[in-house]
């Protein structure tokens, strides 16, 4: 049984139920089935009423909004809290400084080397966020600017997203794991005016020059005319004058203060552009705007995370990605808590670094990704064994199906088979959790995200529309508008509608496969464009095949994931080379490296395998499913299901042979 087959078959098997531990006094969750039952019904017989008072609970407005959704998702166009006015770093920062939070830790910063600590306090982070909203505007960027943001996991990110929102500029991060080539196009699509960066990432030990791609790609990015640089490393790096300006010189300079007066935003202003990968063409900027995301983002995290105010929570997501906007920042600091945010790897300098840090700041409530979890089961558990676990009261899990094995290991030697397990399903698009059980209330399935959350009108459809049987895989679907909705792709209407709400008319596809039992608990099966999910990164297989086919070599490419025990997906290349190009793992190295280069280490093919013709349709398609199988080693001949219309079937075999020198 190939690796894929034997995933889906042990879900598909999966029967063990595990009864939520008993409900603290004091949740700000669901208490019991029977609460979560009775909000979720709420939520569907009176959506805004619903959503009103959650807006109204959470967030401080500086106006009330005159209506609470438009929608028409046809068009599809969505709105909501209609009129209402806001300020994200208000919401975040000042009004904590009045209601008793003040001095309560609300970053705890881990640097990479363990006596590299800082610990904002809400008054102290307000006020370096005044001072950096000082310096933006001083560099001309105001409301509806594009602010881009290339960093490390530093304390200066955060600070740079809460300055963008307090000045109502629009931040666009870009994981600092990414190529020049890739920040660029990115800077270059939502036209940055101002690039934040830093000197160096540090990373396992080893400082990794960062400013150098920031230059390249700035080289080509005429509408960046300021660049801030945070230094980490302390390496040299050129700063060019006029242009590059150190973060610690520009909020120090004179005339920069810590008073800065919030723009008042409009509910559906922009907040932020974060760019993900789809299955065609370049990465989409995902536009979300300020009063939907800021209360998704807020009330998703107290029904999951069931923060209160004594607690210590940490997700170990990087800012880089969506998870870190929503569940590093903007959840937990509306909501007043505390949020851990660390800077190094789960493995250095020792596979305990994660337990470790947990021990040190006695975490409670602790988010992670199923790769890491795989990648620290293999180390055993001598290593969490060492440290002091006892505070941890919940555990989460995001970016990609867990396994049951995972879940279990999870459950049972980092929970020590007392903690609820959360399996958390959403994307980039949706803003904030969809699909996850309430820590009190859901008994627990491993491997099952569980059930919807209050206001998400979830479903899993079949092609034609209709509605899928019990355990009948199809579509996952959203039927309803939710607060945290993306609005948008940045600058393309069309590609928004057709993305998203051409399938099925009127509904949201976030393009993932699913089926629903007989409980009504949702199994994630993965992707079903052509997306692959490499550790929990998201990354588009077009993206992937223009970079090879943008070496010189290359005629043509197709990529696909191939399943991994511990990433979840790897990379697997299929390259066909120009006439008289002569294969070779020279040439193997290189194409690696040219990916790299091109959009990052994260998307290096692991395998390739060099192939005289790619099987094709007679109107020229390349049939992916065949390449997935042969990727998976599932390469009997009734594997690969009808290949009639392959213009020639003979390939096949030829890439089936290939194959054997990888799997
Ligand atoms: C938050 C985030 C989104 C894609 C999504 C799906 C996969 C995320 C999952 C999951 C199964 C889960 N995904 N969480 N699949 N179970 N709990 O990861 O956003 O980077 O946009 O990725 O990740 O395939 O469509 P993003």
């Amino acid at each position: 049984m190939s690796g894929e087959d034997s995933k889906i078959e042990s879900m598909m098997q999966e029967k063990r139920l595990f009864a939520p531990p008993p409900a603290p006094a004091d949740t700000v969750s669901a208490k019991s089935m029977a609460e979560y039952e009775e909000w979720y019904r709420q939520s569907m017989d009176d959506p805004e009423g619903f959503w009103a008072q959650r807006a109204e609970e959470l967030i401080q407005w500086d106006k009330k909004w005159d209506q609470v959704l438009e929608a028409d998702m046809v068009k599809p166009e969505v709105k909501w809290f209609k009129g209402g006015k806001l300020n994200v770093s208000v919401n975040c920062l000042d009004r904590h400084l009045a209601n008793g939070r003040r001095n309560k830790a609300a970053l705890i910063w881990q640097g990479e080397p363990e006596e590299d600590v800082r610990v904002y306090t809400y008054q102290m982070l307000h006020t370096e966020v005044c001072r950096m909203a000082n310096v933006l505007k001083k560099m001309g960027v105001g409301k509806g600017d594009r602010v881009a943001v290339y960093l490390p996991m530093v304390p200066e990110l955060a600070i740079i997203l809460l300055a963008c929102t307090r000045i109502g500029a629009i931040h666009s991060v870009v994981f600092a794991g990414f190529s020049a080539a890739s920040l660029k196009s990115r800077m270059q699509d939502c036209e940055a005016k101002v690039l934040v960066t830093a000197d160096a990432v540090l990373r396992a030990g080893k400082t990794i020059p960062l400013k150098p791609n920031a230059d390249e790609a700035l080289a080509e990015c005429p509408s960046v005319q300021n660049c801030v640089v945070v230094k980490r490393g302390g390496n040299e790096i050129n700063m060019q004058q006029g242009r590059d300006t150190w973060w610690h010189e520009a909020i120090t300079a004179d005339g920069i203060t810590a008073d800065c007066p919030p723009e008042s935003m409009d509910a559906e202003d922009t907040m932020l552009i974060l760019y993900t990968s789809g299955s065609t063409g370049k990465p989409k900027g995902v536009v979300h705007t300020t009063g939907g995301y800021l209360t998704y983002a807020a009330q998703t995290c107290r029904w999951v995370f069931d923060l209160k105010d004594d607690d210590v929570y940490w997700c170990t997501a990087d800012i880089g990605w969506i998870t870190g906007h929503s569940y590093i920042l903007y959840g937990p600091l509306a909501l007043g808590a505390t949020s851990v945010m660390f800077e190094g790897v789960p493995s250095w300098p020792k596979p305990d670094r994660f337990w470790q840090i947990c021990d040190k700041f006695k975490v409670n409530i602790f988010y992670t990704a199923p790769t890491v979890i795989r990648s620290l089961m293999r180390e055993g558990t001598d290593w969490p064994n060492k440290h002091d676990l006892s505070s941890l009261r919940l555990l989460g899990s995001v970016g990609e199906p867990i396994n049951p094995e995972a879940w279990m290991w999870y459950h049972e030697h980092i929970g020590k088979s007392r903690l609820p397990v959360v399996d958390t399903w959403w994307q980039t698009e949706t803003g904030g959790i969809m699909i996850s059980a309430m820590p009190y209330a859901t008994p627990l399935k491993p491997g099952s995200a569980t059930k919807p959350l209050p206001g998400i009108d979830a479903a899993v459809l079949r092609e034609d529309g209709s509605e899928a049987a019990a355990n009948e895989g199809g579509h996952l679907v959203i039927r309803r508008p939710w607060p945290g909705m993306l609005r948008g792709v940045f600058g393309d209407p069309e590609r928004y509608k057709k993305t998203y709400f051409s399938r099925y008319e009127g509904i949201y596809d976030p393009e993932d496969g699913s089926r629903k039992d007989e409980d009504g608990y949702f199994w994630i099966m993965g992707r079903l464009d052509d997306v692959i999910n490499v550790s929990g990164h998201r990354m588009g297989t077009a993206e992937i095949e223009s970079a090879l086919v943008a070496h010189k070599d290359v005629a043509e490419a197709a990529v696909v994931g191939a399943p991994h025990e511990v990433k979840g997906q790897t990379i697997y290349a299929y390259v066909s080379l120009k006439s008289g190009v002569n294969p070779s793992d020279e040439l193997r190295a290189a194409l690696r490296t040219h990916v790299r280069k091109e959009i990052g280490p994260i998307a290096t093919p692991e395998f390739i395998q060099f192939a005289d013709g790619l099987p094709k349709t007679r109107s020229g398609k390349i049939m992916r499913r065949i390449l997935r199988k042969i990727a998976a080693g599932q390469t009997e001949e009734h594997d690969f299901g009808d290949t009639s219309t392959l213009a020639d079937p003979s390939v096949v075999d030829t890439l089936v042979a290939g194959s054997k020198e990888f799997i």
